[in-house]
């Protein structure tokens, strides 16, 4: 028992180390030598279009990676049978998948067969948030696409936004993410929007408590308590924009202006509160430490080499 469980983790480490080992920035060097440039192009297109593009860009590849790992599953649409990640209640209000395949379809007039799905999602979050003024982290390339996408899968494997510190923490580390990862990648919330219907529960019949009463008074007045106002939508960080990658985010968790319940979170330990204050008061330390958990994310559960397949249509198994 003792010996098989010990050979079982060797197996494991020896996949995961394999998985990862085998992403590399050049990966498309020989096979698609402009296909790298090709997805920054249609990236930086739709997001000059539409600045609220990078954060759908950027939550697309955060869903696709906890769920099956790295491998475009969120991409796949539902079949008759089967409800798709995409589907699933957390997914509703994905946005971008349109940007995906116009990258891919650009992509496969030049490189046929070649690019995979998976590695189209992680360029496209960082040429995203590159481009609206945050950090540029690297993204190693190999990803290979997965066939499976079951709406159940994202409902047990993303994290929920009532989730206290320790659930938040647990949820990551199933994903090889530790605690400074999970603090400083809740840090893509100073961008992008939510639903009033998430955040009427802290405010009505009587406020959360742990909420700066400003800003409640001013999320009152943003999502009303009716029920016309719950599918509005409102910035989760309603400062520069809403839009501009910064540490605000960090600053309002600090003086309790956080949107959602697993936001304020992040400073009920005293662990994580001292990484809030850390990342709040240097612009600098937080991008090259979102950039870093970016690309340690990029590699969860990735499918490499013969695993997987690539292909053709995103949305098409
Ligand atoms: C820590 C746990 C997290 C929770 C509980 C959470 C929860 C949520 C919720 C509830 C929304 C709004 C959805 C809606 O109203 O339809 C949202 C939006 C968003 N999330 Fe998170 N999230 C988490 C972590 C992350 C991470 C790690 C990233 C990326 C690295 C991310 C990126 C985003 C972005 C960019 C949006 C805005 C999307 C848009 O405007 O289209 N989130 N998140
Ligand atoms: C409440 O928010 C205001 C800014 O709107 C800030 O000056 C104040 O310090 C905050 N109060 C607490 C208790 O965090
Ligand atoms: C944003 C969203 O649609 N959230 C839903 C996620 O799924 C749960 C369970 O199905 C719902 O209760 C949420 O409202």
């Amino acid at each position: 028992m003792v010996t098989s469980r010990i050979v079982f983790l060797g197996v494991a480490l020896v996949l995961v180390a394999s998985a990862s080992a085998q992403l590399t920035e050049n990966f498309y060097a020989k096979t698609c030598p402009g296909g790298v440039q090709a997805v920054a192009n249609v990236v930086t297109a739709a997001v000059r279009a539409d600045r609220r593009n990078a954060a759908g860009l950027l939550r697309l590849h955060f869903h696709d990676c906890f769920v099956r790992g790295c491998d475009a599953s969120v991409l796949l649409a539902s079949t008759p049978g089967s409800k798709a990640e995409k589907d699933a209640g957390p997914n509703l209000s994905l946005q971008g998948f349109g940007i995906i395949d116009q990258a891919k379809a650009a992509l496969e007039k030049t490189c046929p067969g070649v690019f995979s799905c998976a590695d189209i999602l992680s360029l496209a979050a960082r040429d995203a948030i590159s481009f609206i003024g945050g950090p540029k982290w690297k993204v190693p390339l190999g990803r290979r696409d997965g066939s499976v996408s079951l709406a159940s899968e994202a409902l047990s494997n993303l994290p929920g936004d009532t989730f206290t510190f320790k659930q938040l923490v647990s949820n990551f580390a199933k994903k090889g993410l530790n605690e400074a990862d999970m603090v400083v990648l809740s840090g893509a919330h100073t961008i992008g929007l939510t639903h009033c219907f998430k955040v009427t529960p802290r405010l009505y019949p009587s406020a959360d408590k742990s909420l700066n009463s400003t800003f409640v008074a001013a999320q009152r007045k943003l999502c009303p308590n009716s029920g016309s106002a719950a599918n509005k939508f409102i910035h989760i960080d309603n400062t520069n924009g809403g839009q501009t990658f910064d540490v605000k985010y960090f600053k309002n968790i600090l003086t309790h202006q956080a949107v959602f319940k697993s936001d304020s979170a992040l400073i009920s330990t005293s662990s994580g509160r001292s990484k809030v204050v850390t990342l709040a008061n240097s612009q600098s330390t937080f991008f090259s430490a979102f950039g870093a958990a970016m690309e340690k994310m990029g590699r969860v559960g990735v499918l490499t080499g013969r695993q997987g397949k690539i292909r053709t249509q995103c949305s098409r198994r």
